[in-house]
C-alpha cells in the first residue's frame, strides 16, 4: 500500500524536522565485528552470534504521541570458519504497532509482508522503507516522519553495519539495550539488563556480560543456531595472585561446591543436551572474579556472581530453573 507519494512524505519529514528539530539525536551503531557505540559514547565489543536488543524503550506507551515505543533487534552471525567474530545479518524494528524486517541479502518485510524492489520506496502510515545505492555503498533504510531512522549498510555483503538514529525526545526517557540509556552518563552504560554495573571488570568479560544479558530470543531472527560467547571465550589474562586464584576457584566451583552443585543440578543436563558449554562458565566466572579483584573483593565477587546469574538465566531460557540457594550462600547480594 502506498499511502502517500514520495514527495508528500519528504515534505512531511522536512516539516517535522523544522517543528521538532532533530538536532541532538543519538546515532547509535553496531559496526564491524561488531563494536557497539552507545548514545553516551561508550564502545562495547562482543562477538556473540544471537539476536540482541540494540535499543528499545524500556516500557511502552505514553500520552505524547512522539514518544512511540520501539525496539530494535539485531541478529549477528559468524562468517564461515570465523568463530571469533560476528556481523549483523538482519535487523528487526518494532515501532509502535509496525514491524520492519531487513537483512543483508537485501530483503525487506513490513508487518510480515515481503516488499519487492519494484515497490520501493515503500510508504505506509508515516513510515518509509527504501534502498540507497551510491558511491559504491548500498544501504537499506527504515525511517519515520518524526526522525526515527534505522540503516542497515550491506555494502560488505554478509558483514552488515547498523546505524540507529534516535530523536532527541527519547533522551532521559528510559532506553534499554546495547545503545545504553542515553542520559549523558557513560558509566551506567556498562550495565547488564538487570542494572548491575560491571564497569570495573576487564573488557572481554564486562562486554560479554552486558551483551549476553541483552540476548533477546526472537522466533524470526533466532531460528538458526544461537551461539553465545560468554562461556566459550578463552579467558587467558590472569590478574589474580595464587591465593586470589584459589578464592576464585572456590567461588566458581560448579562441579563440587555444594550450593552451586545443588542449585544447578537439574539444569545442568538440560543445558548440556542443548549444546551449552556448561563447564565454560567456570572459566568465565574465575576470570570475572580475577578481573575485578584489583578493585577489591566486592568487585571480584560481583563479577563472579554476575557470570553465575547469566548461567541461571540460561537455565530459565532453556526451560529449567536453577534453585536460588546459591545467591545467598555465595553472598551475591547485588542480585537480590
Ligand atoms: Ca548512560
Amino acid at each position: 500500500m502506498r499511502a502517500w507519494g514520495s514527495n508528500a512524505f519528504l515534505l512531511l519529514f522536512v516539516f517535522a524536522r523544522t517543528v521538532y528539530g532533530f538536532g541532538g539525536g543519538c546515532e547509535c551503531k553496531a559496526t564491524g565485528d561488531p563494536h557497539y557505540h552507545t548514545c553516551d559514547g561508550v564502545t562495547l565489543q562482543y562477538q556473540g552470534a544471537c539476536a540482541y536488543n540494540l535499543a528499545s524503550t524500556c516500557s511502552h506507551g505514553s500520552k505524547d504521541d512522539r514518544f512511540i515505543g520501539f525496539r530494535i533487534l539485531i541478529k549477528n552471525k559468524h562468517p564461515i570458519n570465523q568463530e571469533d567474530v560476528s556481523y549483523a545479518r538482519a535487523v528487526k524494528v518494532d515501532f509502535g504497532k509496525r514491524t520492519i524486517y531487513m537483512d543483508t541479502a537485501g530483503n525487506f518485510k513490513v508487518d510480515g509482508q515481503v516488499i519487492h524492489d519494484g515497490d520501493l520506496p515503500y510508504e505506509s502510515k508515516r513510515i518509509i522503507v527504501n534502498k540507497h545505492s551510491e558511491g559504491g555503498m548500498e544501504r537499506l533504510v527504515f525511517m519515520t516522519d518524526l526522525g526515527f531512522k534505522v540503516t542497515l549498510d550491506i555494502t560488505r555483503n554478509e558483514r552488515g553495519d547498523v546505524i540507529a538514529d534516535i530523536p532527541p525526545w527519547y533522551k532521559n526517557a528510559g532506553l534499554c539495550g546495547l545503545c545504553g540509556n542515553w542520559n549523558d552518563n557513560p558509566h551506567d552504560d556498562y550495565a547488564t539488563k538487570d542494572g548491575t554495573i560491571v564497569e570495573n571488570l576487564s573488557q572481554p568479560i564486562r562486554d560479554a556480560l552486558i551483551a549476553d544479558s541483552l540476548h533477546q530470543h526472537d522466533p524470526e531472527l533466532d531460528l538458526q543456531e544461537c551461539e553465545e560467547t560468554l562461556a566459550n571465550s578463552p579467558y587467558t589474562a590472569n590478574t589474580c595472585t595464587d591465593d586470589q586464584l584459589q578464592q576464585a576457584q572456590k567461588m566458581c566451583d560448579l562441579d563440587n561446591r555444594k550450593p552451586l552443585k545443588k542449585s544447578f543440578k537439574s539444569c545442568r543436563p538440560v543445558l548440556e543436551e542443548d549444546g551449552i558449554n556448561y563447564g565454560g562458565y567456570i572459566g568465565a566466572c574465575e576470570y570475572a572474579y580475577c578481573s575485578g579483584i584489583g578493585h577489591g573483593k566486592s568487585t571480584a565477587n560481583l563479577g563472579a556472581c554476575t557470570v553465575l546469574k547469566s548461567l541461571s538465566d540460561q537455565c530459565t531460557e532453556h526451560g529449567s530453573k536453577a534453585k536460588k540457594k546459591w545467591k545467598k550462600k555465595l553472598k551475591c547480594f547485588h542480585l537480590f
